[in-house]
Order: structure tokens, then sequence, then C-alpha cells
């Protein structure tokens, strides 16, 4: 077990968050790894602690926290994602910039070894590359999520150039995961659709079925998040945030592999608003400057993921 780290994550009741404190956990021991998120600490089960309640848009909480504890590398996971960025604009451009400025600043002010902060393809856009999307392409995001990543990550690199912070971020694809729900995504998709096929219902897709998207499993981000997270920072060379691709699929296809292990699965597609968000990204991206880099390398394709996430899925309760 690695030693001297004290990490805190914010917004480690996500989808992201939950498997990255585990896994932090695993790494640096349970009492290193302090767990932060909205919700009271009440509500939060046993092993989740220790954990504390944070609004992360609480300057001076977020201050104190900080300024408490000697802080050796923070996660900054809260945002508001791509579909309800659409549906509420400003409060999106609020959470996702401020917060991210507020940690920029006390990261430097109370000297915080390590910073991550995760971006989205959601930085891509209309004219961007659709397939292989390159790591350094037009970034032109139609949606004000994406526009806050892609603000976000020019902060990051400003903030690494300007002030020395050591801040990493990877621009994710949309992520499939058993442990918890994604909260108001385009890619979301991915994930409810296997609920319905476990639960034996027939699954509405608000995506068209020939909508191919980049996506990941979530044993595959979480890697990918610590490697960039050990790799020595002389080899990091994208300050921004870096590509990361594992999977690119349709709901037809994902539809077909689940309908493979669960016969009589049924789908149909009703389209919504979430399908102009989708038709903007790119279809599939180009990481060969992560390959490079800090050697990422995905391990799950389509057939393999699927099958894990039947076998641990946890329905919605
Ligand atoms: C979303 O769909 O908004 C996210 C993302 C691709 O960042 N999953």
């Amino acid at each position: 077990m690695k030693q001297k780290e004290y990490i805190l994550i914010i917004g480690a009741l996500g989808q992201i968050g939950r498997e990255l404190t585990d896994e932090l956990r695993e790494r640096y021991g349970k009492e290193n790894v302090l767990a932060a998120d909205i919700r009271p600490k009440e509500d939060v089960s046993f092993e989740k602690q220790p954990y504390i309640q944070l609004n992360v848009m609480d300057k001076e909480a977020l201050e104190s926290l900080i300024a408490e504890n000697k802080f050796t590398q923070i996660y900054h996971l809260a945002a508001m994602l791509s579909a309800s960025g659409e549906r509420n604009p400003q409060a999106a451009w609020t959470l996702n910039m401020e917060s991210l400025l507020s940690i920029l600043d006390l990261s430097v002010k109370y000297k915080v070894g390590k910073v991550f902060w995760p971006s989205s393809i959601a930085v891509f856009g209309p004219d961007s590359a659709k397939q292989n999307c390159p790591q350094q392409g037009v970034t032109e995001p139609s949606t004000i999520y994406g526009i806050s990543k892609a603000a976000g990550e020019y902060w990051c690199k400003y903030y690494f150039e300007k002030h020395g912070l050591d801040v990493r971020s990877v621009r994710y694809p949309g992520l499939i995961s058993y442990t918890g729900a994604p909260g108001g995504g385009t890619t979301d998709y991915a994930v409810d659709i296997f609920h319905s096929a476990v639960k034996g219902e027939k699954y509405t897709c608000f995506l068209k079925e020939d909508t191919a998207l980049p996506m990941m499993y979530m044993h595959d981000a979480i890697r990918a998040t610590l490697e960039l997270m050990d790799a020595p920072s002389e080899s990091l060379s994208v300050r921004t945030a870096y590509n990361l691709s594992a999977l690119s699929f349709t709901p037809k296809e994902i539809y077909e592999q689940i309908a493979k292990e669960v016969p009589g699965f049924e789908i149909s597609y009703v389209p919504d608003f979430r399908q102009q968000i989708a038709d903007s990204w790119p279809q599939s991206i180009d990481d060969s400057v992560a390959s490079k880099d800090w050697g990422w390398k995905p391990a799950f394709d389509l057939q393999k993921m699927v099958k894990d996430m039947l076998s641990n899925i946890e329905v919605y309760p």
C-alpha cells in the first residue's frame, strides 16, 4: 500500500466518485481518503466513511476544509452534465466554472500537490472530426456543459503554467458502470438499458438506433484516471485534457449484445432533445497522445463489458 497521501474527493457519491473513492481507499487506506458530497452525513452508508457533507459552491466551507487539512491530492468531480445543463444553462455554468476556479485557487494557496478534474468529449462540437477525433482538433462545443469543460481545460493549463499547479485531466467518453446511476448526461442510455434488461422491461431509448458515441467501461475509466495521476509530470505533454478512448457503439449494437445474454429483451427508439447533443459529438476518439505519454490502453471491449455489467449490476432502487 502506498502511503503519505491525504486525498479529498469532491462529488464522491456520483457515478465516478463512488468507484474512484473505493479504488483510492484500496491503494492508500480508508482513513487517507476523505469523501465529500452534498448529501448529509446521516444519509451516507457506513462503508462510505470517512465522509463530510460539502456544498462545493460554499467557498468559505471549502476553504476551511482545505486550510485545515493538508491534502496532497484533490479530485474535483462535482458537475452538471450535458442534458441537465441544457435544461438550466446558467446554473450549469455557475456550478461547473465557479467550483473549478475555487479548487484551482485554493489548491495553489494551500499547496495541494496534485489536482484531478474531469473534462469530456463534450468539448467537441459539430465541426470536430466525427471519426478518430484528434487531440488537437476543433473544439467548438454546442452545449453549455461542453463550453464549461472547454473553458475549464484552459483554466487548468493556465494554473499549471502561471502557478505551477499540477492539475491533470482527461476527456471522458460516456461512462458505463453498475454501481450508482449517472445523472443528466446524454450517454446515460447506455447504463439505463442494462437496468431495463435485468428488470425484464422493454427499454425506450432516447437516441436513434444508429447514433454512435464514444463510451468506456468504468473499470477502464478509473484505471485511466489513476494511471494519469501516477505518471511523472515531465512525461505529460497535454495540460488541457487528454483524449481517452475505449469503445464506440450505437444503441442498436449495445442492445443486440445485451439481447444475446438476455433473450426476449426488447427496445424501441423515441429520440428527444438529447439526439441533437449526441449528433454534435464525435463518434470515435483518437487517444494516441495518451497512449504515447502515459501508456493508456483500454481493456474492455463491448462483449466483455456487457457480460461484466450483467453479472454485477445492482438494479436502481
Ligand atoms: C454526458 O453525457 O453529458 C457525459 C459526458 C459525455 O461527459 N456522460
